[in-house]
């Protein structure tokens, strides 16, 4: 029965249209390669999840993509270990099965990579790992029916997945959002609602600006005061809030649930007032400075000369790493205006063997670069002109850039001068000027794989409340999240227009409200 449904329900599909446009008209981001499968698959009442037996996280993916089906569907979709090599839907019943099968044996698809592949009896979404699992969850979420996303049952809708052969396998191996929880704080539950959007677009690193002027975000057990007395307000001043380290913890088993890394950041010299009023001691006049409401960028510097200083560094940075199983820690170093060049050089020389030693990876705003970044340390480069003379000589000698091109990658730029929210200091930034650009390439002169990856920040000047988060990063992070994962060969901004259109309805059904963009022809 099921097999034939999946036939009938083919039949009124656009009999000529070959599987690579239909997929291709879909999914975001853009799969790296699509041909023609063994037939469509349909959901039925008897479809089982099927997982290969082992591997507890494959088990949890089966878990996670059951749950997800299940409500919409109204089918009971059981999950069943299978033994490894089963093969594609072999143990299942008459009506087909989801096949998520570990362990494929093609080396290319590496750390993420995922194939997928439809006949009527079994759609198989086989991997190395579960990450590719996951993101081949993902995939086959975009190929249902808009109305899959539903929360409550859709009677009498046909669960077609449309027939195809998709080997895909990333860009890029950083692929990120940041979340300023520092100028206006944002609980668990909105952070955890994000990392959700996040992974449908395969995004697999989220950043998470903890500390700065108006707030510091983080319990540290030993300077209680930064977030009791750091974390109490926020821009326009508000009551602020912080996460407590089993809050933080929950956010970072919630994202390795989902895929995706933390990568906490503690800012300094600059941005820095929250803790300069915490802790006197910081100040170089030994005065504690007001708490700050305001927007202004620039105008704090921890006191480079005191020991103080790199003894507060060497406590914070020592308990946030080991809260974060990730390999990354961002320290920072943007807008240091209120600090001299050499003191800012000798705050960088003094930060980054602090991260080091706590055996992490150090990540910096790009200015890292007019220091002495340390070997293996990446930059994050958020300027506008792409002429960077101190960022290609860093990478020349082996630092790794991330890219954040404001005018591009900022999803807290405001999309004309009449939408709402945001600012408009790198410019307006509408749909296509964020996603027509090729990381690559953006900085002149960059070494060939100096570029690590991309970002898509969220600075929280203005913004507050899930629908606010959701206006500026619909319909723009999918965008960045497509230039982080799909080959550069697939850019094709009329292409991607098609495919951005058909995520509305899913938007829909999701609660995310988003900018109706008139670059996009909504359906
Ligand atoms: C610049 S970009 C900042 C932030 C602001 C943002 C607003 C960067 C590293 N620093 O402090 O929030 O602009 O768009």
């Amino acid at each position: 029965a099921g097999a034939a449904g999946a036939r009938s329900a083919s039949s009124s599909e656009p009999a000529a249209a070959p599987a690579a446009a239909t997929v291709g008209s879909r999914v975001v981001p853009v799969p790296a390669a699509v041909r023609a499968g063994g037939g469509t698959f349909r959901i039925t009442r008897g479809t089982a999840v099927e997982v290969t037996r082992g591997s507890a996280d494959a088990g949890r993916v089966a878990g996670y993509a059951a749950a997800l089906l299940r409500p919409s569907t109204g089918y009971p979709l059981p999950v069943v270990p299978v033994p490894a090599g089963t093969r594609s839907g072999a143990a299942a019943a008459a009506p087909g099965a989801i096949v998520l099968a570990l362990g494929d044996t093609d080396r290319g698809l590496g750390d993420e990579g995922y194939r997928l592949r439809t006949t009527p009896r079994a759609v198989t979404i086989s991997a190395r790992t579960a990450a590719g699992l996951f993101h081949g969850v993902q995939t086959l979420r975009q190929l249902l029916p808009a109305r899959v996303e539903s929360r409550t049952a859709v009677p009498g809708a046909a669960w077609t997945v449309p027939d195809a052969d998709i080997r895909d396998v990333p860009r890029y191996a950083y692929r990120g959002a940041m979340l300023d929880v520092a100028r206006h704080f944002l609980t668990v539950a909105q952070v955890e609602r994000y990392i959700d959007e996040l992974a449908l677009y395969k995004v697999n690193t989220l950043h998470l600006h903890l500390t700065d002027d108006q707030g510091w975000r983080i319990a540290i057990g030993s300077r209680p005061r930064l977030a009791l007395y750091g974390g109490s307000t926020g821009v326009g001043g508000g009551p602020g809030g912080s996460y407590t380290q089993d809050d933080y913890r929950r956010i970072v088993r919630y994202a390795a649930s989902r895929f995706l890394t933390v990568v906490p950041e503690i800012d300094g010299p600059s941005h820095t007032n929250a803790a300069l009023a915490s802790y006197p001691e910081l100040n170089c006049d030994g005065t504690a400075p007001p708490l700050y409401t305001g927007t202004k960028v620039g105008f704090s510097s921890l006191c480079v000369p005191k020991a103080e200083t790199y003894a507060f560094l060497d406590a914070v940075i020592r308990e946030v790493a080991a809260l974060t199983p990730g390999p990354y820690l961002h320290i920072g170093g943007d807008e240091a205006h209120s600090t001299s060049a050499a003191d800012y050089v000798t705050y960088m020389d003094k930060v980054q063997p602090i991260v080091t030693a706590q055996g992490k990876t150090v990540i910096g705003w790009h200015q890292l670069d007019s220091a002495h970044p340390v070997p293996g340390a990446l930059v994050q480069y958020w300027g506008t002109a792409g002429n960077e003379t101190a960022v290609v000589d860093a990478a020349k000698h082996g630092t790794r850039v991330i890219m954040s091109p404001a005018n591009r990658a900022y999803l807290d730029m405001q999309y004309t001068s009449t939408t709402p929210l945001g600012q408009h200091w790198a410019g307006y930034v509408d749909v296509r000027t964020s996603y027509d650009w090729d990381p690559a390439t953006f900085i002149a002169g960059l070494p060939a794989g100096a570029v690590a990856g991309v970002e898509a920040p969220l600075w929280t000047e203005t913004i507050r409340t899930d629908a606010d988060v959701d206006y500026m990063a619909f319909p723009r992070l999918p965008g960045i999240a497509e230039l982080g994962w799909s080959p550069a060969a697939a850019h094709d901004w009329n292409a991607y227009r098609v495919r951005l259109a058909a995520q509305g309805p899913r938007w829909q059904e999701l609660g995310i409200g988003f900018y109706r963009s008139p670059e996009v022809d909504w359906a």
